[in-house]
């Protein structure tokens, strides 16, 4: 079922109706019910600010009532914490020591730049920039084996530590620890198999997924490939955890979609104070990073690996 669902949404001729795909902008509430969360027990409420996301009274969070466990963040984020994050994934995320798909290839020399490379470097900048499919930190993701290793293990970013054991704990998950990630690259015509996530060793942690750019359909099924998949919007800033019962559900993603709203460019609501100063700095990155994403989607998706202890 969940292969038939998957070729649905991605059939270009004819195209998909979209009438059944769960839009948490306007959810269906026999499809999905919304959680509150006791902000009183958090101690570090005010790390929102340094993390780009808005206070936490201002989240709605939801969990699919079909598939429990499965929680849903509409975009935390606040409009330059959207741009410190999509800067991060492109210019910092994608360079050494982390992995890339692109090292099989030799289109980077030594220790070279993706993001300086492709700017500096006009002849290489198109290829390039749309090469990149995937980078990986902390205990890198072995594509073939399925499995992680001592041996291949890298330093997780501080900042995505913070930002996802932040999440853990606003969703009552304790002791969260990011130790491996997977940023993937999405360009308009991509899509991503169906598949489990089950190489972690604990599968009792939560996996935090965060979607940046254009939007994207994404399928949640069951733990058999056979049982029936939920489709859902996901856009810019959108977050969703797999726990519980989900954390082993196939999932996928078969379609991109230009997104109506972008959430990097409406207006400031939220005061970002924090970043003000960085991304004006940065405001060349900003407009590299803007012209990425018009044609973009960008997945980061972050793991617990171990056990505690
Ligand atoms: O891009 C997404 O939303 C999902 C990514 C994913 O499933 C994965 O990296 O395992």
């Amino acid at each position: 079922m969940f292969k038939e669902t998957f070729k649905y949404y991605k059939s270009r001729n004819p195209p998909p109706n979209f009438k059944n795909v769960i839009d948490f902008r306007n959810p269906d509430f026999s499809k999905v019910r919304k959680i509150s969360t006791d902000v009183n027990n958090i101690q570090n409420v005010n790390d929102v600010n340094k993390l780009g996301l808005k206070p936490i009274n201002d989240w709605n969070i939801y969990e699919l009532i079909n598939v429990p466990g499965l929680i849903y963040i509409e975009n935390p984020f606040t409009v330059l914490g959207q741009r410190y994050w999509i800067i991060k994934c492109l210019k910092d995320f994608s360079r050494k020591p982390n992995k890339l798909n692109l090292d099989a290839h030799s289109l980077l020399e030594g220790n070279e730049s993706w993001w300086e490379t492709c700017f500096r470097n006009p002849e290489k900048k198109n290829d390039l920039l749309t090469k990149l499919r995937w980078a990986t930190q902390g205990y890198h993701h072995n594509w073939d084996t399925k499995n992680y290793s001592e041996d291949s293990k890298t330093e997780m970013s501080k900042e995505l530590c913070n930002l996802t054991e932040f999440l853990a704990t606003v969703l009552h998950f304790v002791e969260f620890q990011a130790e491996a990630a997977i940023i993937n690259y999405y360009r308009m015509n991509s899509t991503l198999a169906g598949h489990t996530d089950h190489s972690e060793i604990n599968i009792e942690a939560p996996l935090f997924s965060i979607s940046f750019g254009q939007s994207a359909i994404f399928l949640i099924g069951g733990h058999s490939v056979n049982d029936t998949a939920e489709a859902m919007f996901l856009r810019s800033g959108d977050i969703v955890v797999m726990s519980k019962q989900s954390r082993l559900c196939y999932h996928g993603v078969p379609r991109i979609l230009s997104a109506y709203i972008q959430p990097w460019e409406c207006d400031r609501k939220f005061d970002d104070h924090n970043f003000r100063d960085h991304i004006t700095n940065n405001d060349e990155d900003w407009l590299k990073a803007k012209s990425y994403i018009q044609e973009a989607r960008i997945n980061l998706n972050v793991r617990q690996v171990l056990k505690k202890g």
